[in-house]
């Protein structure tokens, strides 16, 4: 199941899926910000599907990076509104199905940004320390009901993350990334799916994950 704002892109991801493997894929196109016309795609889902399996809370970005005093309040309020927001949303709306599967998984993605905050990071820092704190409370409230609760904390990994944090500015974009070898989305992909491949006994609390190049959330070496 794969969801997303852009049912466009969706179709596309769909069709390379089940052309690469055998399985289907369905799609679900909302924006997770909106809290209603997330609970009515899960709602469309229970339709077709008694259970999930694994949730990955994936939907996420940062905007802008300036200085507390020099950002932008619509970029602070986007930032919470989908990466702490709408993380709560889908939870929430998916945990019925969460609850059908006899194996059931939630994998929060943090960042780097939510251990440690760094310059001009302010408030999506500040999302991130969220993830961190939902996560860990989401594992102890739905233990009772076996529920594992991952965290994987991305250090810099070259994405659109930065295209649409600087707001399509491609050289800007392109420097977060030079100088160093960033993490790929590949690399994430991997990790997640080795969090979801242990015995079910074993649940990986909180994973932090950066490239040989990156120290924390603000020291990068960009020497080589
Ligand atoms: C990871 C990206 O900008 O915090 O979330 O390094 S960044």
């Amino acid at each position: 199941i794969i969801t997303g704002r852009r049912a466009e892109r969706l179709k596309e991801v769909k069709k390379e899926i089940e052309s690469t493997y055998s399985c289907k894929v369905i799609t679900l196109s909302f924006d997770i910000q909106n809290k209603t016309a997330t609970f009515e795609a899960i709602e469309k889902l229970q339709q077709q599907k008694d259970c999930i399996d694994v949730l990955i809370n994936n939907a996420g970005l940062a905007l802008g990076k300036a200085a507390f005093d020099q950002a932008d309040i619509e970029d602070w309020d986007t930032m919470i509104q989908t990466n702490v927001n709408g993380l709560l949303y889908i939870s929430k709306a998916a945990l019925p199905l969460l609850k059908g599967s006899e194996a059931p998984h939630i994998i929060n993605i943090g960042s780097t940004a939510g251990k440690e905050v760094y310059e001009n990071g302010n408030i999506y820092c500040a999302t991130k320390f969220a993830v961190d704190a939902i996560t860990k409370a989401m594992r102890m409230d739905l233990l009772k009901h076996r529920i594992k609760v991952t965290a994987v904390n991305p250090g810099a990994a070259e994405t659109e993350f930065s295209l649409v944090r600087f707001k399509g500015d491609g050289q800007k974009a392109d420097e977060s990334y030079s100088g160093y070898v960033p993490l790929t989305a590949g690399d994430i992909a991997n990790t997640i799916y080795y969090c979801t491949t242990l015995p079910r006994e074993v649940c990986i609390n909180d994973l932090t994950i950066t490239s040989l190049s990156q120290a924390n959330s603000y020291y990068i070496n960009k020497s080589k």
